[in-house]
């Protein structure tokens, strides 16, 4: 960084073009937003590791669950997930100069900051949003939830919505348009693959989530009555409209990890190619487009006639046809792995985490999805335990897993083996000791969204709590291992990587940069005077 004067350091980070530093940026932001979104689930954990009450205000400790669900989605996964390694990766693996929007790449990203801090403030302004990442009407309506909290809440969805409209827009004309000769669609790498449904998803479904909100929004200012039946509206309208949205929204969290497990187990095992490509690739694509139709297995309560709810039951159970594609052609492809920690890449432990855990989540997702059960589990801690199962253990260990694999890529330094192993074993034990127990509590009938329990329920609550504060041990063990990596300058070891797949075959480090007044492609524009 020396060779920048203080004036161009900024404006290489603040009107960056360069999809490496643009991803860079939303991998520091996510790490940033997961430690806040990580210490609201301590304080929820720490609420609930015995009956009583150390939080006096209920509403609090619900501002406290809503907050932690936003951050954690919007915040960490989404930007980590699409903005980080997207931005990397897809141009250097389809062979692109760049993406195909270098300007509005940065835009995307510096709507975020903004986002958050509105996030932030409408957990701060009057009583704070307490309405779930759902928020349904009439609860986040103007009698319930008055003054701004909730109309700050929309706004920064509108602001993530934008960006992340914008993103959506650069990565499927990039990959559409910006692939090398010869690399068709069919041969194209299973991570850009994952990035392009995933943002085909967020291009269908936020303007929904969009048109939602904005109807709240008029609802609670100016008097309209979209969703109150004392206007002629209907509160049932909004939860359509909303998992119409949501339900994709869960497998834009978990597609972009189905692409890293799958680069992670081909690469570490040396194999040339994935097990299967052609089936997972349509096993995506199905699921992309499953996704759609399977909305109201969230609103199996709210009285949908039986036909309705036997159709949606069957639609959903169809899904695990294409997730269990990709689950046995993970393990195919992992055939012949060294099982010998010593041995084992600590990418390849977070991959089998991966593999293991999130068919676990899968099957209680199965469970779920059946409409007479779903009557007895929702809104019990049975959905937590599925959705953290898919989430904390799905979407975060892929996370981790291909951080591990790509960190000499993206530093140009490399982790400690034994530190990153024992940061899986250590997160392996904490999640699994916080979320496991949540099944037996959900089918003891334990609510979400509670502050408190009978005391029947403290055995397990206090097992779980004490599993999430040695996730939250391990976190920081985590954050300490990249900063020694990359404050000791640990040497570059990115050519020396047994990888051969197309990201690893630049052969300078960092690969090539430019800047806000010059695109990738060389079209150069005036320099504006904020920059002389
Ligand atoms: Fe889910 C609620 C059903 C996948 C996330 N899910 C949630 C919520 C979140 C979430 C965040 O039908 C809570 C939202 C809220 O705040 O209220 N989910 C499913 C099903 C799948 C599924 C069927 N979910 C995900 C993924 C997520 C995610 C991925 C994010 C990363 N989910 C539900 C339902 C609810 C729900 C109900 C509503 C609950 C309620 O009442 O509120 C599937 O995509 C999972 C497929 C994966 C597998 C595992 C691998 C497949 C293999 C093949 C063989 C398996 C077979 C099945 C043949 C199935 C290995 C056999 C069945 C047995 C039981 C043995
Ligand atoms: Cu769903």
């Amino acid at each position: 960084m020396n060779q920048y004067t203080p004036s161009q350091y900024l404006s290489r980070w603040l009107f960056s073009t360069n999809h490496k530093d643009i991803g860079t940026l939303y991998l520091i932001f996510g790490a940033w937003a997961g430690t806040i979104g990580t210490a609201m689930s301590n304080i929820i954990r720490v609420e609930l590791s015995q009956p009583g009450s150390l939080i006096q205000d209920d509403q609090v400790y619900n501002v406290m669950v809503t907050a932690h669900a936003f951050v954690m989605i919007f915040f960490m996964v989404m930007p980590i997930m699409i903005g980080g390694f997207g931005n990397w990766l897809v141009p250097l693996m389809i062979g692109a100069p760049d993406m195909a929007f270098p300007r509005m790449n940065n835009m995307s990203f510096w709507l975020i900051p903004p986002s958050f801090m509105l996030l932030l403030t409408s957990a701060g302004n009057e009583s704070g949003v307490g309405t779930g990442w759902t928020v349904y009407p009439p609860l986040s309506g103007p009698v319930a939830h008055g003054g701004g909290c909730v109309d700050l809440a929309i706004f920064s969805l509108h602001l993530a919505g934008a960006s992340s409209i914008m993103a959506s827009i650069n990565f499927i004309t990039t990959i559409i348009n910006m692939r090398a000769p010869g690399m068709t669609m069919d041969r194209t790498p299973l991570f850009v693959w994952s990035i392009l449904l995933t943002t085909i998803l967020l291009l269908l479904s936020l303007p929904v989530l969009a048109g939602a909100i904005t109807m709240l929004l008029t609802d609670r200012n100016v008097n309209t009555s979209f969703f109150d039946p004392t206007g002629g509206g209907d509160p049932i309208l909004y939860q359509h409209l909303f998992w119409f949205f949501g339900h994709p929204e869960v497998y834009i969290l978990i597609l972009p990890g189905f692409g890293i497990i799958s680069h992670v187990v081909t690469s570490r095992t040396g194999k040339q190619q994935p097990f299967g490509y052609l089936g997972m690739m349509y096993a995506m694509i199905s699921i992309g487009i499953l996704g759609f139709i399977v909305w109201a297995h969230h609103m199996f309560t709210v009285g949908l006639d039986v036909d309705t709810r036997a159709y949606f039951t069957a639609a959903t159970m169809i899904i695990a046809i294409p997730t269990g594609v990709k689950v046995f052609s993970w393990l195919a492809t992992l055939q012949g792995v060294s099982f010998f920690i010593n041995k084992t890449h600590p990418s390849v432990m977070w991959a089998l985490g991966f593999i293991f855990l999130f068919t676990v989540g899968g099957l209680t997702g199965i469970v779920l999805s059946n409409s007479s059960l779903n009557v007895a589990l929702h809104d019990t801690y049975y959905v937590t335990a599925h959705f953290h199962y898919v989430l904390s253990m799905g979407a975060v260990f892929a996370i981790f897993a291909g951080f591990n694999h790509w960190f000499p890529l993206f530093t140009g330094a490399h982790l400690d083996h034994t530190s990153a192993t024992a940061h899986f074993i250590l997160m392996f034990i904490g999640v699994n000791l916080t979320f496991f127990p949540q099944h037996f509590l959900g089918l003891a009938g334990m609510p979400r969204r509670y502050s408190d329990y009978p005391d029947a329920f403290t055995f397990w609550n206090t097992v779980s709590s004490f599993g999430s504060l040695l996730s939250f041990i391990g976190t920081i063990g985590f954050l300490t291992i990249i900063t020694l990596s990359v404050f000791s300058r640990n040497e570059n070891t990115h050519t020396n990587e047994v990888n051969t797949s197309l990201e690893w075959q630049y052969p300078e480090f960092p690969p090539q940069e430019h800047t806000f007044n010059e695109t990738p492609l060389g079209h150069k524009s005036p320099t504006p005077s904020i920059l002389v």
